[in-house]
Formats: C-alpha cells, sequence, structure tokens
C-alpha cells in the first residue's frame, strides 16, 4: 500500500469523553498483517504513545521524507526485520525512535550530523490542520512543520527518486521551493 501526505494526530485521546473509548494511540499501525507499505510525505504528531510503529510487519516497509512531532514515541521498529525495513529522509521532533538492528536508516534527523531544535521549524501551531481541505484533497495553507529559512535539514537528503527542489532534497514532509535562479 502507498500512502502519501497523510496526517494523524491526537490518535489515543478520548477527546469525546466516550466510555466505550479503547484507542491505543498509535498513528500510523505498519503491521499486523504483512504489507510493503511505502509511506511518503506523511505527518503524525501529538498521539497518546506512538507515531509510527512498525508492529511485526516482516515485509519490508518504505517510509521516505516523514516527519513525527511530540508523540511519546516518534518511530518504533522494535521487532527483527527478515526484509529490512528501509527509512531515508525522515524527521523526529520531541519524541523517542527506537530502530532494532537491522533495520536500514539512514540520513534521518537521528542518524546524526543533525540537531533538531524549534528553530528548524516555521510553524509547531497545528490549529490551521483541521481546517477544510482544498477541492482536491490538499491540505490547507499553513506553515504547519514546514522547515525554515536555515534549518539544516533542506537540501540535506538523499536522493530517493522523488521530485524536489534545490540542489537535493530536503529532509521531512515539506519541500522547500528553491531560491529563484538569479539573472544575468
Ligand atoms: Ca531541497
Amino acid at each position: 500500500m502507498l500512502t502519501k501526505s497523510i496526517n494523524l494526530y491526537v490518535i489515543g485521546f478520548n477527546i469525546w469523553k466516550d466510555p466505550d473509548f479503547e484507542g491505543n494511540g498509535v498513528g500510523f499501525k505498519l503491521g499486523e498483517k504483512d504489507g510493503p507499505h511505502v509511506i511518503i510525505r506523511c505527518l503524525v504528531w501529538k498521539n497518546a504513545r506512538t507515531g509510527f510503529n512498525i508492529e511485526e510487519n516482516t515485509s519490508s516497509v518504505t517510509m521516505y521524507h516523514n516527519t513525527a512531532w511530540k508523540n511519546p514515541r516518534n518511530y518504533k521498529f522494535d521487532d527483527p526485520a527478515p526484509n529490512p525495513h528501509v527509512l531515508r529522509n525522515n524527521i523526529s521532533f520531541q519524541g523517542k525512535v527506537a530502530m532494532m538492528e537491522k533495520i536500514d536508516h539512514k540520513n534521518n534527523s537521528w542518524n546524526g550530523g543533525f540537531e533538531v531544535t524549534r528553530d528548524d521549524f516555521i510553524s509547531l501551531d497545528d490549529s490551521g490542520m483541521s481546517g477544510p481541505r482544498k477541492p482536491e484533497g490538499g491540505l490547507p495553507d499553513c506553515d504547519f512543520l514546514k522547515l525554515a529559512p536555515g534549518s539544516d535539514f533542506i537540501n540535506a537528503g538523499v536522493d530517493v527518486g522523488l521530485a524536489f527542489q534545490g540542489r537535493a532534497p530536503d529532509l521531512g514532509a515539506f519541500e522547500t521551493a528553491a531560491a529563484p535562479q538569479k539573472q544575468f
């Protein structure tokens, strides 16, 4: 299953005070049944427990350009992977990352060389994300978790075959528009 540009948040909180509430607080459940899921440019934030959870999936799951913020565990890939899961260009901010050995994770925010701070993002205000979607289903215009000018994540990604701007892909769910070329 290919999943692109999906946003999941406040899962696992009983916001409606439902007495039969049984949510387990996981944003993306990637397991239970095996499937070589491909997760691209998704956001997951403020869930009760886990953002992206591999949950014993033994297929090779691919995660490119996702952003997880403020889940107690942002990424939980804690099962052995007979077919290695592949993670590139993902961001974790304010939440734990659990990666078991044999998981192929490189060039993500937790792989060294980056310090993720508040200043990497234009906005952490998610109030605009619950607004109406655009007619074609796109996100409302808002700067939530988009990279701030000067962020180390801009042009710091590896090419995974997806469109990008500037000299290289950015990390995370949103690609920063490249500066216009100077006219000589
Ligand atoms: Ca770029």
